[in-house]
């Protein structure tokens, strides 16, 4: 199937077909959100067609001036399960507070709510919703407390829209991180990783000092450090086709500065 202009497009992938008991398994999907007004409902659409019944979408926004979050309620609205209960809710924030942070409140929250599964997707189609139930019965089947959608192992694979430069840049700032940090990680930078709530407890989120994208970097040190085994499943990324990127330059500076952060507090200096 080729997406269709002006939609997400991440997600034209063949999904894996779990056994019930473990389609079944309370997985929640965290997904930040800042102005992605026009890929909610698209991304809502996706995770709620997907054979999981088990699976709920909780929204992290910001107060997106674009309405998102008022959108988001309407949908949570609408998908209920067969008693009734609620598939989608929304945890609004007061203000854009990075993703890192969203990230870690969701997840949080997931964790207490009783999730036994933990998602992180961005709400902007780059993550492809067909490899959520793949993901799901690789850490069921192998005890994996982190799953990495990665787009640096074999079959993995970057969007077209990508010129030379900026695939060259990401796989950089992916080297960069993993080799301060001495991680065999392929894809330590990537942002679709689905966690075991036991894994999640361990790592103490409240603990976790990235505000911005280090965060994901941040988080699959601190499974490592604590001998969690990591998987890793190819994905294909797409690029974004609607809504504004929040990358910034104070996310960047965060960015390269945070493995030498950890590197040394993980030897032992402040
Ligand atoms: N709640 C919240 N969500 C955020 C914040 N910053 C980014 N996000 C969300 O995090 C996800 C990833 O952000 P993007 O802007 O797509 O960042 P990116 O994927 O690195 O950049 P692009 O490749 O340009 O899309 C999206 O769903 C954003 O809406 C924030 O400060 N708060
Ligand atoms: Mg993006």
């Amino acid at each position: 199937m080729i997406g269709e202009h002006n939609s997400p497009r991440a997600t034209d992938v063949a999904s894996t077909t779990l056994p019930e008991a473990w389609a079944a398994t309370p997985l929640t999907v965290v997904m930040p959100t800042y102005n992605e007004a026009g890929n909610v409902p698209v991304m809502a659409e996706l995770l709620m067609g997907l054979d999981l019944p088990g699976l709920h979408l909780l929204i992290v926004d910001d107060s997106s001036p674009d309405g998102t979050g008022r959108i988001a309620e309407e949908l949570a609205e609408k998908f209920t399960a067969e008693d009734g209960s609620p598939r989608m809710s929304v945890l609004h924030r007061t203000a854009k507070d990075g993703l890192g942070r969203a990230y870690a409140a969701g997840m949080t929250k997931a964790v207490e709510d009783g999730a036994r599964y933990v998602l992180q997707m961005d709400a902007d189609g780059s993550h492809p919703a067909g490899k959520v139930a793949e993901m799901l019965g690789v850490a069921m089947s192998t005890g994996a407390g982190l799953v990495v959608g990665s787009r640096y192992v074999p079959g993995g694979t970057l969007s077209d829209a990508w010129g030379a430069h900026r695939k060259l840049l990401s796989r950089w700032a992916n080297a960069y991180a993993s080799t301060i940090l001495g991680t065999r990680v392929r894809d330590i930078t990537g942002g679709f990783n689905l966690w075991s709530a036991e894994a999640l407890r361990a790592i103490d989120l409240a603990s976790v000092g990235s505000a911005g994208y280090s965060f994901q970097v941040e988080m699959k040190y601190a499974a490592l450090r604590r001998n969690f085994q990591v998987m890793e499943v190819p994905i294909h990324f797409e690029d974004r086709t609607v809504g504004e990127s929040k990358m910034n330059l104070a996310v960047q500076l965060e960015s390269v500065v945070m493995p030498w952060k950890l590197r040394a507090r993980a030897r032992g200096v402040r």
